[in-house]
């Protein structure tokens, strides 16, 4: 993962904000700015304070975001997923596991709360509520929690949402197969949520009595990711 790393983020961490497509150096060389428009900067700073972003001509493209300095590749035939907490039926399924589960497909507009948009993503995957049925979640469980194999990212959603039929269990993206940068083999995609509620890598599902706050929540992001228009 190419990237232009935020030092001194806040709670020790490094954000690597990587811009798709693109020589990163020669195009942010004299851009430092631009490299503080950081995922944990307060809401009104979000909007390209410097004027510098919009100057890059980045189109509507992707930034890999990583709040790990870089995450190992697992390949498809490693990967699992598990799926637990407040459920009757844990489980861990593999990659072929998901593939043979119902699949859905469909193009959205991916908006990220720092304000950039790539319009028409297609996505492919399991619907999230295929593997909670599955699960058989309890009476008091109201909330999902996810995990990353990167170790650190975690994210939740309340049990409507992470039932609603475009919250996907990500296996496609873009056509092809998710990419390791974006956070393959398997991802969540929330659609109608800011990025941030989509936790790449993913590596569990669990059922919680109530929802708990994710790794930018805990930096500022509020618990309700609804894209606002
Ligand atoms: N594990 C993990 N998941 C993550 C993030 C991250 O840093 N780590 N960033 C989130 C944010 S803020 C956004 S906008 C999207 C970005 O997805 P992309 O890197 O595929 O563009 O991933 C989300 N999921
Ligand atoms: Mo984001």
């Amino acid at each position: 993962m190419s990237g232009a790393e935020e030092p001194g983020a806040p709670v020790g961490r490094r954000l690597v904000l990587g811009l798709a497509g693109l020589g990163v150096a020669g195009v942010l060389g004299g851009a430092t700015a631009s490299r503080k428009l950081s995922e944990w900067l307060a809401p009104a700073e979000l909007r390209d304070p410097t004027g510098l972003l919009a100057t890059l001509p980045l189109g509507p493209a992707f930034r890999f975001y990583s709040v790990t300095g870089s995450v190992d590749e697992v390949s498809a035939a490693d990967y699992r997923l598990s799926v637990g907490g407040l459920v009757a039926v844990p489980a861990t399924y593999g990659f072929d596991d998901l593939r043979a589960l119902p699949q859905t497909s469909f193009s959205s507009d991916f908006h990220c709360v720092t304000g950039w948009t790539v319009p028409g993503v297609a996505w492919t995957g399991v619907p999230l509520r295929e593997l909670l049925d599955l699960a058989r979640p309890a009476a008091q469980a109201t909330a999902v929690r996810f995990r990353s194999f990167d170790g650190t990212y975690t994210e939740s959603l309340p049990l409507p949402v992470a039932r609603h039929e475009r919250t996907v269990v990500a296996l496609g993206m873009l056509g092809g197969a998710v990419s390791h940068a974006h956070g393959g083999p398997v991802r969540m995609y929330v659609d109608g949520q800011y990025g941030y509620k989509s936790t790449k890598w993913l590596s569990a599902v669990e059922l919680t009595e109530d929802e708990v706050p994710g790794y930018w929540e805990h930096r500022g992001y509020a618990v309700d990711g609804t894209v606002r228009a």
